[in-house]
């Protein structure tokens, strides 16, 4: 049994030191332009140290801000780091939709955005994590990555994570879209993934429509017996349960 975040987690407070968020920009080779992610440093940030990465994928209707303006996850994080609940880790929180207008407009569902969610592996790989170890002090070993999202973020993290278990080694898929691959694709050899996972997270709202992706593939890890965290929470396809799975799933990381 998880217990879902305690009152206040997502409230500002003053008497503590908080982390920073900017925005960077960076060159894709993938896409052929510019783009941009947001970066938040923990608190006491020092470039003396060394930080492991959590790349936090944003949904459908969102782009590199979407965590941001509707998920609090600075304030979130501020308050972990200060009641010691987490280790001091980087979150960046790039742009999903690997094509040239990646803004949230339009029909969102269009063939090529779709595709573009996918492209985006490309673009992660080649481009931003080299991006983002060339200018930040991060550590540059799997087990010092993490990737998680929001429904497409969560397929995302899904399908990029279980195919690049040489880079990251803790993944989360929050109320995963129907862009997630079939389990079976996703963990084609069971013995191999379970023995290079640090953390598998699966986690969905009793209220979501899209619950059943998330049932599947945790029914397969079960079969397979692959180690993983399976988490039906109360609520829909929204922020409270998104913030909630960053809460638990943070605390769970680089540990
Ligand atoms: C779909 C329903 C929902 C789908 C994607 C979503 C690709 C994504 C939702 C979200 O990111 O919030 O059929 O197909």
């Amino acid at each position: 049994m998880i217990a879902s975040a305690s009152a206040g987690f997502d409230q500002y407070r003053d008497n503590i030191t908080h982390g920073v968020v900017e925005t960077i920009e960076y060159n894709s080779t993938t896409v052929g332009n510019v783009r941009k992610a947001m970066v938040y440093l923990p608190p006491c940030f020092s470039s003396e140290m060394t930080y492991p990465v959590l790349y936090l994928l944003h949904g459908i209707g969102g782009d590199e801000k979407e965590w941001h303006t509707h998920g609090s996850p600075a304030i979130i994080l501020d308050n972990l780091y200060a009641d010691d609940l987490i280790q001091p880790m980087i979150v960046v929180c790039p742009n999903g939709r690997a094509m040239s207008n990646d803004r949230a407009e339009g029909d969102l569902f269009e063939s090529e955005k779709i595709r573009a969610f996918e492209r985006f592996e490309s673009d992660l790989m080649q481009d931003l994590i080299p991006h983002i170890e060339s200018c930040y002090p991060v550590a540059q070993t799997r087990d010092r990555r993490a990737i998680a999202g929001l429904s497409m973020g969560g397929g995302q993290s899904l399908n990029i994570g279980l195919r690049n278990l040489d880079h990251f080694t803790w993944i989360g898929a929050f109320s995963a879209a129907p862009n997630t691959k079939s389990p079976e694709f996703l963990v084609p050899d069971p013995a191999e993934t379970s023995s290079l996972l640090s953390l598998l997270w699966l986690s969905c709202g009793d209220q979501d429509n899209l619950i059943q992706i998330s049932a599947d593939v945790h029914e397969y890890l079960k079969q397979q017996g692959i180690p993983h965290i399976w988490y039906e929470e109360s609520g829909g396809h929204d922020w409270p349960v998104w913030k909630n799975d960053l809460y638990l799933f943070s605390q769970r990381l680089f540990k």
